[in-house]
């Protein structure tokens, strides 16, 4: 069957990649630089030493990624960090350690000339969210999870879509970025395009689901008293080219009439066969996707000790 999911894929030579992780990694030598006050001159570095070493290619792809119709970019063989600390399992470490690691995270948005952000309702306000096995997640379907399975899904679909050109905060991250810090496990995070979902269900379900008959709560990992629910939404709209974009999470969608209910029992259904890619963020992987035309997945699994366990860092950008 048809698969509409595309994915730019690029891979750094072994060269390039030391001579960038050296430059890098002696730019941020000279002062103590936190991801959470100093990310603009972070991004300033980095992006000043991904453009001189990286192929004209690798830069041209990055830069057109969000203008290119594509659901994810994936960009392999990264410098990785010297020195790295133990995984901060219980959510928060010393971001002056990761400096060389936030400078190419930082660089790479910039890149992707697109703007990164903090929202205040969650992960205590900090720009970057350290999705690791933390133990006071446990059975909880959040990225702090990893004894259950955090389901299909997209961040925080309580909010509205994005309107360009305006202050993201209020709304759905448009893109999630990663740069992958261990990954011992091999635990993938899987994606699918809203078209390969559609494009499997009957045009009644799609219609259904495109009616404002839905609630979508919350996720977990927000601070609930400061967010509230969005009523009478849809589960699938269109984008101002006409194509499909998706609000959903299982555990936090219901639908308010009996056709909402039936339709998103058929969506379900069809996400427990829908074919997926399943990307192993391992060290040195950053990749970015588009969480209004992407679902993600991550199953269960079981963490390696505690200090050298799972470890991706994320941060939304518009
Ligand atoms: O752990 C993963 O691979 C993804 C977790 C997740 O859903 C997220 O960080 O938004
Ligand atoms: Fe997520």
């Amino acid at each position: 069957m048809t698969n509409f999911r595309r994915i730019l894929r690029y891979q750094i030579e072994d060269g390039t990649r030391d001579i960038l992780g050296k430059e890098i990694a002696e730019r941020v030598s000279k002062s103590s630089l936190d991801s959470d006050i100093d990310d603009t001159i972070l991004a300033g570095i980095g992006a000043h030493a991904l453009r001189r070493y990286l192929p004209g290619e690798v830069l041209h792809g990055i830069d057109l990624f969000t203008d290119s119709g594509s659901h994810a970019l994936v960009v392999a063989n990264l410098p990785r960090q010297e020195n790295l600390p133990a995984t901060p399992v219980n959510g928060f470490g010393d971001e002056r350690e990761l400096a060389v690691t936030n400078a190419l995270h930082l660089g790479l948005i910039r890149l992707m000339r697109t703007t990164p952000f903090a929202v205040d309702f969650e992960n205590d306000g900090r720009l970057i969210r350290n999705v690791v096995p933390n133990p006071a997640a446990a059975g909880l379907t959040s990225s702090w999870g990893a004894d259950s399975e955090f389901f299909w899904h997209s961040d925080n679909p309580h909010q509205p879509f994005g309107i360009p050109g305006s202050d993201p905060r209020p709304f759905i991250p448009q893109y999630l970025t990663f740069m992958a810090m261990r990954n011992e496990e091999r635990v993938p995070t899987e994606l699918t395009a809203v078209e390969d979902v559609v494009i499997r269900l009957d045009q009644e379900t799609v219609d259904r689901l495109t009616a404002p008959e839905f609630e979508v709560r919350a996720p977990a990992s927000n601070d609930g008293e400061r967010t509230q629910p969005l009523r009478n939404t849809s589960v699938l709209s269109f984008d101002a080219g006409g194509g499909y974009r998706v609000r959903y999470d299982r555990g936090s969608t219901t639908g308010l009439t009996a056709n909402a209910v039936e339709a998103l029992d058929r969506w379900c259904e069809v996400l427990q066969t829908i074919p997926a890619e399943e990307l192993v963020l391992e060290s040195g992987v950053f990749m970015a996707f588009d969480n209004y035309r992407v679902l993600h997945r991550r199953r269960k699994f079981v963490p390696g000790p505690a200090s050298a366990a799972r470890w991706l860092r994320r941060c939304y950008v518009a």
